[in-house]
This record gives structure tokens, sequence and C-alpha cells, in this order.
């Protein structure tokens, strides 16, 4: 019989040696960086003229922003451990090579993430263009700054990222190449595995929430089997739908907006839980995160309901214009081993591509929809919460926004086929907030 030993993941031979490896400090980085031509040249003079300083806020890894007389880069690097928790929770470097990986994939779809200068896989680490000009979107909406492009230029980019890597674009053995390579990926799949689809619907050390605010909230979600069984047939799909490779972690966290005028820049970053996930997977993280910047807005605004309706109106947009141009792809690039046009478009069936085409989109909207649901509720009991939520003061207001936010996520994760369409969820979001006006 098989063991757990036997099992070994194709990527293991394509890692970079680690050996090597050494974490950076603020006061090594500039002789690191030095050993990279093409970034020496970026920062110009010499490395003592290098101003470093550590910028990241992310629960994973550092980041470095490094300005020299001619430029400045950003320089990410894995640690051997979890930044959030601290060394006692270990985890691999190779999550760097996978953010590399996915990021050299994703950067050709639209909107884009940061140009990569350097890849360093023994080191861990990616020296990338700085995007200081630009914040993360979550700080903006918390803020309620309005960025109008974010949703068309994200329903876009995870149309042209999902779509072109999936069985609908390449040949099945170029997607099995690629779903073997990312399928090492194991340890940043398994956080999402435990945090996202299980811990919170079980007493576990690592969770937290509003106490004693919510306390009985969270008791009866444990004690709620059918809000269970429908959270486990998600981890299902996201254990075993290897459909496209996922970006894996797309909250507004890993989105960054500028604005200079009229003119956006949005671009998306940390795709270090790549990996061969569902599609719906990345869209559900998406409206997840807009859902809960929404219902956050009645513990921040004074009059939230102009901010509340915007924010919703970018959920449906960036399913608008994720749809649309995934079915631009659906009928222009379709040339993978799914769906052949031989065996439609070029027999004339064009309806029945058609067909085929909203069939797998509703399909889509429902998975979305129930993702949503569990990536909201993870973000309320779970060890890892966001700051729409964090910063509301006092808890007694932070916790009568969260429990209406679970009252949406469970509404998505049971009842996601019959609300079936983004639109009837912002329906559901706008019933829960009720006479707030
Ligand atoms: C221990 S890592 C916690 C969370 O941070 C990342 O952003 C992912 O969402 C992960 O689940
Ligand atoms: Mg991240």
């Amino acid at each position: 019989m098989l063991q757990q030993n036997d099992i070994r993941g194709p990527a293991e031979d394509t890692l970079p040696d680690y050996r090597s490896y050494r974490p950076l400090t603020v006061e090594d980085v500039p002789e690191r960086l030095a050993a990279y031509a093409e970034v020496a040249s970026t920062l110009g003079g010499t490395p003592a003229d290098w101003q470093v300083r550590e910028v990241g806020d992310g629960n994973l890894n550092f980041v470095y922003i490094v300005t020299g007389p001619s430029g400045s880069v950003c320089l990410k690097q894995a640690l051997p451990f979890v930044r959030l928790v601290g060394e006692g929770w270990p985890l691999p470097l190779s999550r760097s090579f996978f953010e590399h990986a996915a990021l050299s994939r994703e950067g050709k779809a639209a909107g884009a993430t940061p140009a990569i200068l350097r890849f360093d896989g023994g080191q861990a680490l990616i020296v990338m263009e700085d995007l200081s000009s630009h914040v993360i979107w979550r700080k903006a909406l918390v803020a309620g700054e309005r960025h109008e492009t974010a949703a068309p230029v994200l329903g876009r980019f995870m149309a042209e990222a999902l779509f072109r890597t999936s069985d609908l674009s390449l040949s099945a053995d170029a997607k099995k190449r690629e779903m073997a390579l990312f399928a090492g990926n194991t340890a940043l799949a398994k956080i999402t595995e435990d945090l996202v689809f299980t811990d919170p619907y079980r007493e576990h050390p690592l969770n937290r929430w509003t106490s004693p605010e919510l306390d009985e909230t969270a008791a009866a979600i444990r004690a709620d089997a059918e809000w269970k069984l429908a959270a486990q047939e998600l981890k299902w799909m996201f254990l075993t739908r290897a459909e496209a490779l996922v970006h894996g972690d797309l909250h507004t966290g890993s989105v960054m907006v500028a604005k200079d005028g009229e003119a956006e820049d949005i671009r998306v970053i940390d795709p270090e839980f790549a990996f061969y996930g569902p599609m719906g997977f990345d869209v559900g993280a998406l409206l997840a995160n807009l859902f809960l910047n929404c219902f956050a807005q009645s513990g921040h605004a004074a009059d939230p309901k102009p901010i509340q309706d915007w924010v919703l109106a970018q959920a449906e947009r960036t399913w608008e214009c994720f749809a649309a141009r995934f079915s631009e792809l659906w009928r222009t690039e379709r040339r993978g081993d799914a769906f052949p046009g031989a065996l439609f478009e070029d027999q004339g069936q064009h309806e029945a591509a058609q067909t085929a085409l909203s069939r797998y989109l509703a399909r889509l909207q429902v998975d979305a929809l129930g993702f949503a649901g569990v990536k909201m509720a993870r973000r309320i009991l779970g060890l890892a919460h966001v700051s729409d939520l964090e910063t509301i003061e006092p808890p007694a207001r932070r916790a009568a926004c969260e429990k209406q936010a679970l009252n949406l996520a469970r509404q998505l994760v049971v009842e996601r086929e019959a609300i079936a369409t983004v639109s009837a969820a912002c329906g559901r979001v706008q019933s829960i907030l009720g006479d707030r006006q």
C-alpha cells in the first residue's frame, strides 16, 4: 500500500537549492542587492547610498523598500516560518518559487502584476517594481476612497489569468505539466484547507473572535451541521477540482491601487498561494472581501449608505467584467482540449457552444458565492482577520457588523445554488443591512 512518505511531488526536483539561504535584515539588504547588476543599476550610486525600510504588513514574509539615487525597488523574502505566528509555525521557503512562477504567468493577464527585476530562488527572494505610490486596496476601501477601475481591471485579470491556464486554453498535456509544477505548493494550500474550510467550524487554539459578543454565535456555527456540510462540499471542490492556476489569496489586501488625477493603476500582488484549483475560489475571495468591507462601513462611516452601495456595485461590476472577458476568450481563444471548437463551431453549432459557456459561467458563479461565504466566516472566526472589521471600536459596534457578515456568509455557503448570482447576493446584503438609515 502507498505510504505518505512514498509520495513525492515532481516540484521537489525543480525547486531551488536553499543551502546558501540567509534571511536578510535591514542592514544586509544593500550588500545582497549589490550582487544583482540590474537591481544595482536601477538604484544607482553605491550600496552605501541605499536607504532600506521594512514595510511588510502581511502575515507571512518580510518586505523591504530600497531607495537609491536613481530609483527604488521592492524586495520580498520568504522566511522559513509564518511571520504572523513566529518560528513555532515553520513554512517552506519554496513559496517564493511558486510566487515567482505564478507572477510570471499572471503578468501576461490584463491589469498586470508588479514587474520582476530579479528572482533569486536560493535566497527565496523576489526583487520587484516599487509600488510605494500605490496603496493596498483594502486600506483605500476602509477610508471610503473609490477607485472606479479596480473592479473592471480585476474582473478582466481573473478571466484572463484563469482561462489561459485552464483546459479551455491549454492542451491537456501542457495543463497537466503546469498542474504538476504547482502541485508542490502543498504547505500553502494546507493553510487554506485548515484556516478557511476547517478551523472556523471547530474549537481550535488559533481561532479568535470578538469576545464575549460573538461567543454564542461562534458556538452556534460550530454546531450548525448544515453549514459545516456545505463548507465541506466547498473544501472538497478546493481539494479536487484543478480547473486553473488560481492566485489562491486574492483578497483586497492582495491588490494595490493608485490614482493620479483621473488615471488609476491597479495591480495584483502576492500569489504565493497559487495552485491548480477551482476558478470560483479567486472570484469568491474578492467578492468576500468586498462584502466584508460593505458590512464594516456601518462601523466606520457616519452615513454609510453611499459607500456601501458603491462597494456592492463593485462586486457586481467585478462579476460582469469577469463574465464579459471570459465569454470573449471562450469565443476567441478556446484552443484547449475542453469543449473543442471541432465539436461545435466547426460544425456550425454556435448556439451549443454558447449554451456550454452559459452553463459554465452559471456554475462558476455559484461556486464563487459559496467560496465567498467561507472566506467571510474565516475572517471573523479564524486566525487571520481583516482591518476593515478589526479597526471598528468599541467591540460591540464591531460585533454588530460581524454578525451581519456572518448572516450573509451562511446564506452564501448553504443557499448558494438558490441565490445563484452576484446580483442576488448583493440583494441579500441590502436586506441584511435593512433599515439602517
Ligand atoms: C498564517 S497565514 C494567514 C493568512 O494570511 C494570508 O493572507 C492567507 O489569507 C492566510 O490564510
Ligand atoms: Mg498575501
